[in-house]
């Protein structure tokens, strides 16, 4: 384990330029079972690499879709989400995000809002989905409505990762739903990324051309 903490490697986020490799991520307030359900998802399959040094931790899946395998690599927090707010590069260049909240503490509801308008900010048309967690404790729960999700034109699935209740179903949908969005970005957020950045090469070297330019005239 201790070999993987600050592995760069990892966290290299070109790799998810490559086809069949994406990013997902987990959102929600602490303590509503977010590394619970990817533990339960993974089951005995899970090595989890904490990284320590950037406070997430990445559980890394290989999934098969139809006849094609994806790489998933499941980004969870590890405690940073305690200040209701995460760094930049947690979000970025992910293709997924799944959204949890407690049904037992309506505070964890309420704070979906924050989490959504956080995500938003960086990601703004990835694929998200509403989870409600920990329906084994109040089975009720699910006869009760939860908006946030219809209103926000979003999945909603009741989970529960102790006894595992649409567990496997809730993730292998949203893994479909990371890879439609690679192959078909509906925000093109990347690309205008991409160039923006190209832009401000290219601008660069005029300015270093007209630099020369100058020297020269100087001379
Ligand atoms: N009853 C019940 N407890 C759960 C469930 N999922 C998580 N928990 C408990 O909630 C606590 C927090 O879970 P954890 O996965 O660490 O939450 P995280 O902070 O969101 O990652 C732990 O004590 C878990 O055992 C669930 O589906 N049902
Ligand atoms: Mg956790």
């Amino acid at each position: 384990m201790a070999d993987d903490v600050g592995n760069s490697t990892d966290l290299d986020q070109k790799k998810y330029d490559a086809e069949e490799h994406v990013k997902i991520i987990c959102l929600g307030d602490s303590a509503v079972g977010k590394s619970k359900l990817m533990e339960r998802f993974l089951m005995d399959e899970y090595r989890p690499q904490q990284m320590s040094t950037y406070a997430l931790t990445l559980y890394k899946h290989s999934a098969t879709l139809g006849n094609k395998k994806v790489l998933v690599d499941f980004w969870d927090t590890a405690g940073q989400e305690r200040f209701q707010s995460m760094h930049p590069s947690y979000y970025h260049k992910a293709h997924a995000c799944i959204m949890v909240f407690d049904v037992q503490r309506k505070i964890t509801y309420k704070n979906l809002s924050n989490w959504f308008k956080e995500l938003r900010e960086y990601r703004p048309e990835i694929p998200c989905c509403v989870v409600a967690n920990k329906i084994d404790a109040d089975l009720k729960m699910t006869q009760r409505s939860f908006n946030f999700a219809k209103k926000h034109g979003l999945p909603f699935y009741f989970v529960s990762a102790a006894d595992g209740t649409n567990v496997v179903k809730m993730f292998r949908e949203m893994i479909k739903r990371a890879v439609e969005y690679k192959q078909n970005p509906s925000d093109f957020m990347d690309e205008v990324m991409e160039e923006l950045e190209n832009f401000d090469l290219e601008t660069k070297e005029e300015n270093s051309d007209e630099d020369g330019l100058k020297a020269e005239n100087l001379e």
